[in-house]
C-alpha cells in the first residue's frame, strides 16, 4: 500500500504524530493509499516554513515566478491522461470529466503565468501639480488554501496558481477524500521549481488541520471552497485576527425553461447540469423551473433521457455517471429523497442506490410537483437529485429562482432576447447562462456568487489576482514644496 507524506519546507515528511488515514476509491471501496493525518504541529511547521520563504519569493520578479508556472503547466499537460485516471480512481468522476478537471488546472496555470507580465496597477492624474498617483500590487503573505473533493486538481489550481504568481507563500489543505491529486500537484510544482517553503501541503481532516490553519495568526488570508456551515465558521473565527477571507460555498442553482425554448436543447442542458459529476458541483443544476405549457413535454423527454444514463466505474468510457464521493454523501442524498417524499413531492425516476454495484452509486433522481418552499428546493443536496417546479410566467420563474439562500449559478433557456435580458438583470446569482446549463465556468472569467454562496469574493479571471494581492496607493510628489490635497485646490 502506498504511503504518502506531507510536504513541509521542501521535504516529504511523516506527520508529527505519525497518524494516517485511508483514501478510498468510491466506485470499488478499495483503499488507494495511506495519507498523513496532519495536526496542529504539522500546520505550524508548514506555516513557519511559508513565512520564512515569503521574503525571497515576494521579491522574486513576477515574470520569474511565472516561468515556474509555465513549467508546471507543461508538466500537467504531459501527465494529463495519467492524472485523469488517478482522479477517476480517487474521486469517481467519469474519465472525460476527469480530463476536463486536469485541463482546467492546465488552463489556470497558463493563465496565471501570463499574469506575471501584467499584475497591473492604475495610474491617474493628481489634483495637484507635480504629483503622480498610482496603485501597485503587493502579495498578502502566507495564505491558507482549503479545497473540496469535487475538483481535486482544478480548484487547488484556481487558488495556488494566482497566489504563487502574486508572490504569496502558502499551505494547501486538500479534502481528505482526494489527497492523492493534491500530492501529485505539489510534486509537479516542486519539479517545476517552486522554491522550498513557498508551497506546503498538509493532508488531514478538516476539524484538525483545517482548524489549525484558520487559527494560525501567521496566516494572513484564507481561500476556502466548501460548505456554507464551515464557511460561516471560518468567517466568524477569522474576524478575530482580521484575516482576509474568500469563500465559495454552496448553490441551489436553477435552470428556467421558457415556453419558447428549444426543448430538446434544454433537456440536454438539464441532464448535463444536474447529473454531470453526479450532481457534485457547487454549480450543479438542482432546480428546473418550467413554464406550464411546456412542462409535460419537457418532463416526459427528461425522464426518458435520465433512464438512458449509465452509472458505473468512471474508467469505463461508456459510463455517464460515477459514484458519490463517500458514505456520508450517499446517506445525505438518501435522506433528501425521503424528505422530498414526506413533503409531498412526487418521485418520478430514481430515488435509490444502484445495486449490486459495490460503490456509492445512486440513480439519477427526478422529483416533480415540487414547490419553491420545500426543503428539497431550498437546501443543497450535492448529489444527482433534481426538482421540477412549475411557473406561470417569467416573473414567477425568476421569483422562484431567487427564493433560496444561495446565489451561485443560474440559467435560462429561451429564444426570446427580452426574456434573456430580464433574466440577466434579475436573477440573484454570480453567474447566469443563456441557453446553456449552470455548469462549465471558464477560468478566465470571474467565478463566485452572491448571498449565502460567498462573501463577495470572485475567483479566477482577472479577479484571481485581486483575491491574492493587496493594493497600495502611491502618491509621488515632485513639487519640492508642501502641497495640501483638498486645501490647495480650493478656488
Ligand atoms: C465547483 O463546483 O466548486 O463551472 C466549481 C463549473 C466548474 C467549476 C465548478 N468549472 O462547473
Amino acid at each position: 500500500m502506498n504511503k504518502h507524506k506531507l510536504f513541509l519546507n521542501g521535504e516529504w515528511l511523516d506527520s508529527a504524530a505519525g497518524e494516517t488515514f485511508e483514501d478510498i476509491n468510491p466506485a470499488t471501496l478499495e483503499t488507494i493509499g495511506l495519507f498523513q493525518k496532519g495536526s496542529m504541529d504539522d500546520v505550524n511547521h508548514a506555516v513557519d516554513s511559508a513565512e520564512e520563504a515569503f521574503d525571497s519569493w515576494s521579491r522574486t520578479p513576477p515574470p520569474q515566478r511565472a516561468k515556474i508556472l509555465y513549467r508546471a503547466a507543461r508538466l500537467l499537460e504531459e501527465r494529463k491522461e495519467e492524472l485523469a485516471r488517478l482522479m477517476t480512481m480517487e474521486n469517481g468522476k467519469v474519465l472525460p470529466e476527469a480530463r476536463g478537471d486536469v485541463q482546467e488546472a492546465i488552463d489556470m496555470a497558463y493563465y496565471a503565468a501570463g499574469e506575471g507580465r501584467r499584475l497591473f496597477g492604475e495610474t491617474t492624474p493628481s489634483e495637484l501639480p507635480n504629483k503622480f498617483c498610482m496603485t501597485v500590487r503587493r502579495p498578502i503573505g502566507v495564505v491558507g488554501l482549503i479545497t473540496p473533493f469535487n475538483f481535486p486538481l482544478a480548484i487547488p489550481a484556481w487558488k495556488i496558481m494566482p497566489a504563487l504568481v502574486s508572490g504569496n507563500t502558502m499551505v494547501l489543505k486538500p479534502s481528505s477524500d482526494t489527497p492523492l491529486l493534491a500530492v501529485e500537484l505539489i510534486k509537479i510544482l516542486s519539479h517545476a521549481g517552486v522554491p522550498e517553503g513557498v508551497i506546503n501541503l498538509v493532508t488531514g481532516v478538516g476539524g484538525e488541520a483545517g482548524t489549525a490553519l484558520i487559527k494560525s495568526r501567521k496566516v494572513k488570508a484564507i481561500s476556502f471552497t466548501g460548505s456554507l456551515e464551515t464557511g460561516k465558521w471560518i468567517l466568524s473565527e477569522s474576524g478575530k485576527d482580521m484575516k482576509r477571507i474568500s469563500l465559495e460555498l454552496g448553490g441551489k442553482n436553477p435552470i428556467i425553461v421558457m415556453d419558447d425554448a428549444k426543448i430538446d436543447l434544454a433537456v440536454d442542458g438539464v441532464l448535463w447540469g444536474a447529473f454531470g459529476t453526479t450532481g457534485q458541483r457547487c454549480t450543479a443544476a438542482s432546480r428546473v423551473i418550467v413554464e406550464e405549457k411546456v412542462l409535460p413535454e419537457f418532463q416526459r423527454k427528461l425522464i426518458l433521457r435520465a433512464k438512458g444514463l449509465k452509472a458505473g466505474s468512471g474508467l469505463d468510457e461508456s459510463v455517464d455517471m460515477g459514484p458519490l464521493i463517500n458514505g456520508g454523501q450517499l446517506a445525505k442524498v438518501e435522506r433528501y429523497v425521503q424528505i422530498g417524499a414526506d413533503e409531498g413531492a412526487r418521485l418520478v425516476y430514481g430515488g435509490s442506490r444502484i445495486n449490486p454495484l459495490p460503490g456509492y452509486f445512486f440513480l439519477p433522481t427526478i422529483f416533480t410537483e415540487v414547490t419553491a418552499e420545500m426543503r428539497m428546493a431550498q437546501e443543497e443536496i450535492f448529489g444527482p437529485v433534481l426538482s421540477l417546479i412549475r411557473a406561470e410566467d417569467l416573473s414567477q420563474a425568476i421569483e422562484i429562482a431567487n427564493s433560496v439562500a444561495y446565489g451561485l449559478s443560474s440559467s435560462i433557456y429561451t429564444e426570446n432576447i427580452k426574456n434573456a435580458f430580464q433574466a440577466i438583470e434579475r436573477l440573484d446569482a454570480g453567474i447566469t447562462y443563456v441557453n446553456a446549463p449552470t455548469i462549465g465556468a471558464e477560468i478566465h472569467l470571474p467565478f463566485g456568487g452572491v448571498k449565502a454562496t460567498g462573501n463577495g469574493a470572485r475567483e479566477a479571471g482577472t479577479t484571481a489576482i485581486d483575491e491574492f494581492t493587496d493594493l497600495k496607493t502611491v502618491y509621488f510628489d515632485y513639487s519640492d514644496r508642501l502641497q495640501k490635497a483638498q486645501i490647495d485646490t480650493q478656488n
